[in-house]
């Protein structure tokens, strides 16, 4: 759509589906050498395929550190390392309070939260050591303000994300590395048309200010722009991203 991150390389984590795909194929379209990255090596590869040009895609699990050092040796490999991280993965559970217990609070905890930072650290190491300046976008959730149910270790996790987005702004400002989070509302996912949430969405619909469905391309146009030139002045930031359903 736009040239503006032309020359610049950028890494999307659970991109095979939802709305990581929509940010892939969105940073794609501005120009960027886009990394396809997926637990779903599949998936991720036919979203490469589809956007075709200079996407590629490298499978790897956010959870896991051995898998995350062989996804940034792969880029450094294939790219001259990253400009730009979106941290999308996660896993977008529903479950009631009365069946959460220790190792679905691991396991959200070491996917969405513990997985951010461990790609966030190799990630922003080599954008250092590539002597760049940098982007670090999380995704995170409107369900950190609205205290959605059947979501505890999700919303945590998310509220963890949003915490290491204030804090890691402060110590990467000295090397042009903005750090800011996105915490869109409900959206029409491929995961979520296919889980109970797409249940909520005439509720969700009634107490957002502008009414229609969220849709993937929602957040990809304002992850652009946090990608972009644009929003230099902008970090540790959480920008609301739900057509007005909270405030924050
Ligand atoms: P989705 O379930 O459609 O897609 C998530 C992708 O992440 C999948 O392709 C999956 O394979 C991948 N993934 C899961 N675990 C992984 C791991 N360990 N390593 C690598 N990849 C992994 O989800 P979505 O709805 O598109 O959500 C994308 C992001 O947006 C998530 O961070 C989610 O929490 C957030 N979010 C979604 C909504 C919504 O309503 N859809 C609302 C707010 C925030
Ligand atoms: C408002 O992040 O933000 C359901 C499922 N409803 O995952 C979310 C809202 C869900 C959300 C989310």
């Amino acid at each position: 759509m736009t040239d503006r991150l032309s020359g610049m390389t950028a890494l999307v984590t659970g991109a095979a589906q939802g709305i990581g795909k929509s940010i892939a194929k969105r940073l794609a379209a501005d120009g960027a050498t886009v990394v396809v990255s997926d637990i779903n090596a599949a998936g991720g590869k036919a979203v490469a395929d589809e956007i075709g040009g200079k996407a590629i895609a490298i499978a790897a699990d956010i959870s896991d550190e051995a898998s995350v050092k062989a996804l940034y040796d792969e880029i450094s490999k294939s790219t001259g390392g990253i400009d730009i991280l979106v941290n999308n993965a996660s896993i977008v559970p529903f479950v009631a309070w009365d069946d959460v217990d220790l190792a679905h609070w691991q396991k959200i905890i070491g996917t969405n939260l513990t997985g951010t930072f461990l790609v966030t650290r190799a990630g922003t190491d080599q954008m250092r050591a590539n002597g760049k300046q940098g982007r670090v976008i999380s995704i995170a959730s409107n369900t950190f303000m609205a205290g959605t149910p059947n979501m505890a270790a999700y919303v945590a996790a998310k509220g963890g994300v949003i915490g290491f987005t204030r804090a890691l702004a402060t110590e990467l400002g000295q090397y042009n590395i903005t750090v800011n989070a996105v915490t869109p509302g409900l959206i029409e996912s491929d995961g979520v048309k296919a889980s109970p949430h797409n249940d909520a969405f005439d509720f969700v619909e009634m107490l957002q200010a502008v009414k229609g469905r969220g849709q993937p391309e929602h957040i990809a146009d304002v992850v652009a722009f946090l990608a972009s030139n644009d929003a230099r002045w902008v970090t540790g930031q959480t920008l609301n991203v739900d057509a007005g359903m909270v405030r924050h």
